[in-house]
């Protein structure tokens, strides 16, 4: 299949110019001004529309096995939705539960993820310490292409890593050229927390801020860049949604550490007011960990984006329906903990974002896509349209008008965290490896057309070689001690 995209504003990372785009075999063949319709090439018309990276999702949970209950959205029909939205690519999470090989569980994660309709990956979590899990991660790195391993500081009980956990696993991730990432909550407190307020009697969904508030992850987050940092290891936290774990990462950068933020699109339209809504379902429905919070840590995370100092953008899509949010009526610490997002983060992003002047287009394909492609070993195969990329790209049409609501959206949730926004900014065209999945409101997405992304690691570095390569950097102050000078300035 060959497709020409002609007529539109070539928009990536770092540049936007008119051209074409070529695709065929799945690959872009060809970017430039004016290029011929090979015979028998189908032409898309990116008139007045941008062409830019395919969306790179590096946070979603499709069918979800958690708190009891297993996620409504498959990876057949969140995938699916994704590439109605712009996204062509998910990183999703294999959670082995504290006794279980994480290699078994990658295996049982890779016969779920078959059906995806857009190309995946997988992050492995890291739930406890063994010799076994020591080699697998090897295992996982050398021969599945996992080239980063998520650690959850919160779930206590269920699959909380604490401290001791951290230092081993992010050791053998810095040894495999790997990257460690965290969510950043303190678990023992928002477990205290909760004890608490269920013993003052506070059952509902208003508990669930009150048992994860700001702090909890500011701590969390500086604590994981300190074990990071001690160890010379990389770190990516994910879903940020605080002004603290935002200024905790804003501080190391500016150390020179190799820290990552990344931010749900939810977390900066939605607020902390949702879990005081009358409506017990659709306070529930809220329930996600970290919280909704209010709006000034939006402006935080915003900055955040605007300034470099947040790099990604992601939507842990992980869906369950009322009758499943239903679990948790007689007490909050029950409801199963997530929302939905794929379909329509890049168009909330585009309307919050670009029209609102926080963001320039460009910077828009950096969160969207290329920064993800980049700390995750894809670029430019991934997050790119030069020439050899894989063909996932998508015609923007910047000022569509879209009203956003479970009534119409493809996620497979009745529950919508948008629902009755109107936003401007979505996709006119997707294509998947060169096929043209969604087309002006037609989708066509097929199942098990989804490939499995091997995410190469990085050059490994032991630590040694850290503490080397620290060593060796320019020493500002010269090594002999400075002769002291006497007031006259002859030499003492
Ligand atoms: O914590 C996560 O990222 C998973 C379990 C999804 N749920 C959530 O509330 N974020
Ligand atoms: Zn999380
Ligand atoms: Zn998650």
């Amino acid at each position: 299949m060959t497709i020409l995209i002609r007529g539109g504003t070539i928009t990536t990372a770092e540049h936007s110019a008119r051209g074409d785009v070529l695709c065929g075999g799945g690959k872009i063949l060809a970017v430039g001004k004016s290029l011929e319709a090979p015979t028998g090439a189908e032409v898309v018309d990116a008139e007045g529309a941008l062409v830019i990276p395919g969306g790179i999702d590096p946070h979603t949970h499709m069918e979800l096995p958690f708190m009891g209950t297993v996620a409504s959205e498959d990876f057949y029909s969140g995938t699916s939705a994704g590439l109605a939205g712009g996204t062509t690519m998910i990183i999703d999470f294999v959670i082995p539960g504290r006794e279980d090989s994480p290699l078994d569980a990658y295996h049982t994660w890779r016969g779920w993820a078959a059906k995806a309709a857009s190309d995946y990956s997988f992050h492995v979590a890291i739930t406890s310490w063994s010799d076994r899990v020591h080699e697998e991660m090897g295992v996982l790195a050398h021969e599945h292409g996992v080239n980063s391993f998520k650690h959850f500081m919160a779930y206590k009980g269920a699959i909380m890593a604490d401290d001791g956990v951290l230092l081993k696993s992010f050791s053998r991730a810095l040894e495999l050229g790997a990257i460690p990432t965290v969510h950043a909550e303190n678990g023992e407190a928002v477990y205290h927390l909760q004890r608490s307020l269920l013993a003052e009697g506070i059952a509902g969904p208003e508990g669930h801020p009150l048992s994860r508030p700001p702090a909890v992850e500011g701590e969390a987050a500086e604590r994981a860049i300190t074990i990071a940092n001690v160890l010379g290891a990389p770190l990516y936290i994910v879903h940020v949604s605080t002004e603290e774990a935002t200024a905790a990462i804003a501080r190391a950068r500016a150390a020179g550490l190799r820290v990552f933020g990344e931010v749900l699109a939810q977390h900066l339209v939605v607020d902390e007011s949702v879990y005081r809504n009358a409506d017990w379902a659709y306070a529930a429905a809220h329930v996600m960990s970290p919280p909704f919070r209010s709006k000034h840590h939006q402006q935080a995370l915003w900055a955040g984006l605007s300034s470099g100092q947040l790099q990604t953008t992601a939507t842990d899509h992980c869906c369950f329906c009322a009758p499943q949010k239903a679990r948790g009526l007689e007490n909050f610490t029950a409801i199963p903990n997530g929302t939905p997002g794929i379909e329509d983060r890049m168009s909330v992003l585009w309307h919050h974002g670009v029209r609102t002047g926080r963001l320039t287009p460009n910077e828009f394909v950096r969160i969207t896509s290329t920064a993800a492609a980049q700390i995750f070993n894809i670029y430019p195969r991934k997050g790119s349209l030069s020439v050899g990329a894989d063909a996932d790209l998508v015609v923007w049409d910047p000022s569509a008008r879209r009203h956003i609501s479970a009534s119409t959206h493809h996620q497979k949730v009745d529950f919508n965290v948008y629902e009755g926004m109107e936003v401007e900014g979505s996709a006119r065209h997707t294509l998947s490896a060169g096929r043209l999945v969604w087309t002006e409101g037609d989708l066509r997405a097929e199942r098990g057309a989804g490939r499995y992304i091997d995410r190469p690691c990085f050059a490994p570095m032991t630590r040694a070689n850290a503490i080397r390569h620290a060593l060796e950097q320019p020493v500002a102050v010269p090594r002999e001690p400075v002769p002291m000078t006497t007031p006259k300035g002859s030499r003492a």
